[in-house]
This record gives C-alpha cells, sequence and structure tokens, in this order.
C-alpha cells in the first residue's frame, strides 16, 4: 500500500470558538494549529479563513496573508483552499483564492442540504469553478458529499468541464443531510473511481476515526480537523487540531501504514515538486 496522507482541515467555516476555544480565526491562530498539524504528520493542510472575530471569509488577501504565514513555518506542506468558503457565498465569492495559484483548490461536486442549510454548487457554477482551475493549472480535490456527487464530476471529467486524470477525490461523510459515513458507502465511491485515482475519507463528528479507520485499512487516505471534527473522543474537546493528526497517525502505526511527507504525498499526488 502507498504511505498514508493525512489532511488537516484546520479551520472550517462553521465551526466557533464557542464549541471549542481552540478554533483558529486570526492569521496567528491559523499558523499555530497549521504548524500543530504538520508536526502531528499532516501532509497537506485544507484552508478556509476568517476575520479576526471569526467571520467567515474568502478574501484573497486574507488567503495571501495566511498561506504566506503557513508557509513561512511549514515550507514543504501542500496548501488545499477552499473555493466552498461557508454556505450562501456567491460563486465569485468564493473562487477568489484560485487567483493566488494555488497547486490544489477544493472543487464540491454538487448542491445538498448542509444541516439546516442548502450548500450551493450548481452545474453553470460547477463549470466555472472547473473553468477557472484548467486556466489557472489548479489540480482540484473533488468534494462530493452525496453518493450522485461523483457521477456527476465524472461526467464533467469525460466532457472536459474540469480537469481530468488523475483525479484526487475527498469523500466527506456524515454532513447531516448528506450521505452517512459507513464502510458500505465508502466502499461503493472508492469502487467507482476511475482507476489512477487517488481518494480520501472524511468522517464528520462522531464518525471521524471510524471513517479514518475504514480508510486506512482500504488504502486511501485520510482527513481531520476541527473543520470536521471538534473533539478527540466522545466529550474530550481537542486542544489542538496535531492532537486530531497524532490519533490517525496512532491508528495507521497499528495497522502498518506508514505515514506520507508532503513531498511524499506530491508524488502520490502527481503534483510537481513545490518551487520556492
Ligand atoms: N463550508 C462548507 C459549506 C470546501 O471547503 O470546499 C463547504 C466546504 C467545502 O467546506
Ligand atoms: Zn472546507
Amino acid at each position: 500500500m502507498e504511505k498514508l496522507i493525512i489532511t488537516a482541515a484546520i479551520c472550517g467555516a462553521e465551526v466557533t470558538k464557542e464549541q471549542n476555544p481552540a478554533v483558529p480565526y486570526t492569521v496567528e491562530e491559523i499558523v499555530r494549529e497549521a504548524k500543530s498539524a504538520v508536526d502531528a504528520g499532516a501532509a497537506i493542510v485544507h484552508l478556509h479563513v476568517r476575520e479576526d472575530d471569526g467571520t467567515p471569509t474568502q478574501s484573497k488577501a486574507r488567503f495571501k496573508e495566511c498561506i504566506d504565514a503557513i508557509y513561512e513555518v511549514c515550507p514543504d506542506v501542500i496548501i488545499i483552499p477552499s473555493t466552498g468558503g461557508a454556505v450562501g457565498m456567491s460563486a465569485e465569492e468564493r473562487l477568489q483564492p484560485t487567483e493566488l495559484f494555488p497547486e490544489m483548490a477544493t472543487l464540491d461536486c454538487g448542491t445538498c442540504n448542509f444541516g439546516d442549510d442548502v450548500f450551493e454548487n450548481t452545474m453553470p457554477m460547477m463549470r466555472d469553478f472547473g473553468k477557472r482551475m484548467i486556466e489557472n493549472n489548479i489540480k482540484p480535490e473533488y468534494e462530493c458529499f452525496e453518493m450522485g456527487h461523483l457521477d456527476t464530476v465524472l461526467k464533467m471529467a469525460q466532457k472536459g468541464q474540469v480537469p481530468g486524470a488523475p483525479m484526487q477525490f475527498n469523500f466527506v461523510l456524515g454532513v447531516p443531510g448528506c450521505t452517512p459515513a459507513t464502510v458500505q458507502n465508502l466502499a461503493w465511491l472508492v469502487n467507482s473511481i476511475p482507476a489512477g485515482s487517488t481518494w480520501t475519507a472524511t468522517g464528520i463528528g462522531r464518525h471521524a476515526f471510524t471513517l479514518a479507520a475504514h480508510a486506512i485499512a482500504m488504502g486511501g487516505n485520510v482527513r481531520v480537523g476541527f473543520e470536521d471534527n471538534l473533539n478527540l473522543e466522545k466529550g474530550v474537546p481537542a486542544k489542538s487540531n496535531g492532537e486530531l493528526v497524532a490519533k490517525v497517525v496512532r491508528i495507521a502505526k497499528e495497522l502498518g501504514r506508514e505515514i506520507a511527507t508532503s513531498a511524499e504525498a506530491r508524488e502520490i499526488l502527481s503534483l510537481p515538486p513545490r518551487k520556492k
């Protein structure tokens, strides 16, 4: 099996300090959380950014400030900025980090319920996002919250509307209103991706570590972090993203999977080495 790539989704757009005081808002806090995750074994940071008061933003300037500051302390890490932003943001707003030409960015693969909200990703929006990523030479991480999202993006790839092979998928399972985080659902998704693709599993809330264990055993990759889960175990808030990553590292060690460095992750994901 390939080495395990761990992604840390350190911030998210919806979680707050009221839920866990370690959720980062300021640039300094974002850097602190990125470093804790990378030091613990994360090869990738999935990045959302906030105003200092916690308001989610897709500001290009704020992303640049945070990305530059993270590279100062973690020069090799792969940073995947979000183009999902927060529920209710416009497509133009969400696309801003693609103007920084990151090596990767998320591309959300369909509209879905998101708790009490609707996370909108219409076909015209997704075609715009795909076009931007082709133009700016950005490798998407295809975020699938629902089974049908995979079929949607595979058809778009066939039509050349989004970047094609080798594709990287992130199966985000257990969002309230979306596909549940079961091993059966994960297996169906993994069995449906084109040969040569890579994939990551993200279990939301209490499913974080069970889905991680399934993914590790199946040869896939894992995402954890405050965006997805705030607790180390039931009733025990994580003090940092690093604690969540360290738990995945422990599970992986028990199951015999080695952990990929960022440089190894670039090779696995067919990304060129980072120019510094
Ligand atoms: N904040 C969620 C509504 C992404 O990063 O691309 C969407 C999200 C997906 O987090
Ligand atoms: Zn996200």
